[in-house]
This record gives C-alpha cells, sequence and structure tokens, in this order.
C-alpha cells in the first residue's frame, strides 16, 4: 500500500498524468480508500509542488503542470468518493472566494460532503460574496461554505461575513471557512461559525453546524 501511495505523490510531482490514471485504477482494485488515496498519497505530492515553488526550486509553468495531475487526481477520487445517500442532512452552499482560483481543496470537500449526506451546490471558484449570498437565499441553504487558498483573497471571508450582517441573515445561515492560510483564529476573528483543516473535518463540522 505505500508504495502505491509513493507512486501517487511522484505521479503528481512528476506531472504525469497517465500515472495519476493508473495509480487510482490499481489502487481502487485493491480495495484502497479513494479518500485515503487521496490524503496519503496526491495530497502529500502537491503539497511538495507548493514547498518547491516557495522555494524557487520549480516555477509556474511546472506548478500549473503538477497542479493538472492533482486535478485528474481528485476528479477521479472523487468520482470513487461520491454516495448514494438520499435523504439530504443539509444544503451547503461552496466555492472558492473572489480572486482565487485554487479549486482542488475546496472540490474534495465537495465531495466529501456530498458523501456525508448534504446537498451540495458547488459555484466553482472566484465567487463574488454576494454570488454565495444570492446561492444560499435561493436554495434555503443552512451553510455557506468558502474555501481560500492566498493570504491576498482571505480578506473576500470576512466581506461575506459583512454582506450576511448587513441584510440581517447573520445566524440564519452559518458560515464555515477553509483553505491553506485560514485557522480558528481567522475564523474566530471574522466570526465565522465553523473552519475545519481538511475535507473530512470540514463534513465533522458542519454536521455540527446543523445539528445532525
Ligand atoms: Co498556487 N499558491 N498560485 N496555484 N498553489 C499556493 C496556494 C501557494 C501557497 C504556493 C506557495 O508559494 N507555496 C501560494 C500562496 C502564497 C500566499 O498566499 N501566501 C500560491 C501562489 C502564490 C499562486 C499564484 C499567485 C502564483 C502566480 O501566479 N505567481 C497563483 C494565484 C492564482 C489565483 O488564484 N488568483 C497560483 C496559481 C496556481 C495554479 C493555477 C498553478 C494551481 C491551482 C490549480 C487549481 O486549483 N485549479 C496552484 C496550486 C496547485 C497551488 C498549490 C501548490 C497546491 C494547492 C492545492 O491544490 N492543494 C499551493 C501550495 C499549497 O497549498 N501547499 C499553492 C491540494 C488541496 C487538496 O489542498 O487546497 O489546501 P487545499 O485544500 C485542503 C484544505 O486546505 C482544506 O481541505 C482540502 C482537502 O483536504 N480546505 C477546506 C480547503 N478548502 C476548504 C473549505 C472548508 C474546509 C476545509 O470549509 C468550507
Amino acid at each position: 500500500m505505500k508504495e502505491l501511495f509513493d507512486e501517487a505523490s511522484n505521479a503528481v510531482t512528476d506531472a504525469n498524468q497517465d500515472l495519476v490514471r493508473s495509480v487510482v485504477e490499481r489502487a481502487l482494485a485493491a480495495g484502497i480508500d479513494a479518500a485515503e488515496l487521496l490524503e496519503k498519497g496526491f495530497i502529500p505530492g502537491i503539497a511538495e509542488v507548493g514547498e518547491k515553488f516557495e522555494n524557487e526550486e520549480i516555477f509556474l509553468p511546472r506548478l500549473f503542470m503538477s497542479s493538472e495531475a492533482m486535478k485528474l487526481a481528485a476528479e477521479l477520487c472523487n468520482k470513487a468518493i461520491k454516495s448514494d445517500e438520499i435523504t439530504s442532512k443539509g444544503v451547503v452552499v461552496l466555492g472558492t472566494v473572489q480572486g482565487d482560483i485554487h479549486d482542488i481543496g475546496k472540490s474534495i470537500v465537495a465531495s466529501f460532503l456530498a458523501a456525508s449526506g448534504f446537498t451540495v451546490h458547488d459555484l466553482g471558484r472566484d465567487v463574488s460574496p454576494e454570488a454565495f449570498v444570492d446561492k444560499a437565499v435561493e436554495v434555503n441553504a443552512d451553510v455557506i461554505g468558502t474555501s481560500a487558498l492566498l493570504t491576498t483573497t482571505m480578506k473576500a471571508q470576512k466581506n461575506l461575513e459583512d454582506i450576511l450582517k448587513e441584510e440581517s441573515l447573520k445566524g440564519k445561515i452559518k458560515t464555515m471557512v477553509g483553505g491553506v492560510p485560514v485557522n480558528q483564529a481567522w475564523a474566530d476573528s471574522i466570526g465565522a461559525d465553523g473552519y475545519a483543516e481538511d475535507a473530512a473535518g470540514a463534513a465533522r463540522k458542519i454536521k455540527e453546524l446543523v445539528g445532525k
């Protein structure tokens, strides 16, 4: 199993999409859980790529190619995570905040929530606070979940809190924040109702927020 996780990590660091497909196929055939494959194989691979980018060992084109491999890995694993639960535990509007195009982690969160029985409206990336609120009102959402990967885009999570307050929706619609630069202290400082470090934590926290 360890070898497959290492291969998964290498598939992302080497930006090898054929290897991504092959690892996912072999892992699922061997009965490995898709969520575990993401967590122990592919995600460590993209984290390593991020570190190399930060240390200027690799540059944007390479980061982009690895991110395409990671995106494929997430798509393939997400399909295997999907659940067939019929009764919805609650409605969640989810997206990556305005100005931010990082959507791989957000899509994994969407899959975990769907697998945990929530109805998820995934608005994609670069979503304005107004669009989050409009959709949440339209679908009578319990929770708005936002993902921010850049220190410069985290403030959009605060803008969302401000708009909810202005429209007297704060408390009626709960908010949940996540993403690499986000932490509990940030969530507390902007008045978000919840924070989670990863997708499994997001599903647990949202269950708590909607009381189910
Ligand atoms: Co960018 N990028 N990137 N990037 N990128 C980071 C975020 C960075 C940390 C890399 C680095 O320097 N080490 C850095 C940000 C630095 C900072 O803000 N301080 C950075 C930068 C600088 C940039 C650009 C500015 C680069 C440039 O153009 N010069 C640019 C910005 C574009 C923009 O958004 N406007 C950029 C572009 C890109 C790509 C397009 C090449 C690509 C994104 C492709 C895509 O998403 N479609 C990319 C990638 C891949 C990364 C890294 C390497 C990996 C992100 C990722 O997919 N991780 C990233 C480095 C890193 O994160 N270590 C980096 C895997 C994913 C599964 O994890 O998204 O963290 P993550 O999601 C996790 C948790 O965070 C959590 O659960 C998920 C699953 O476990 N979570 C939530 C996420 N959302 C949640 C919501 C919740 C709860 C939990 O509740 C609602």
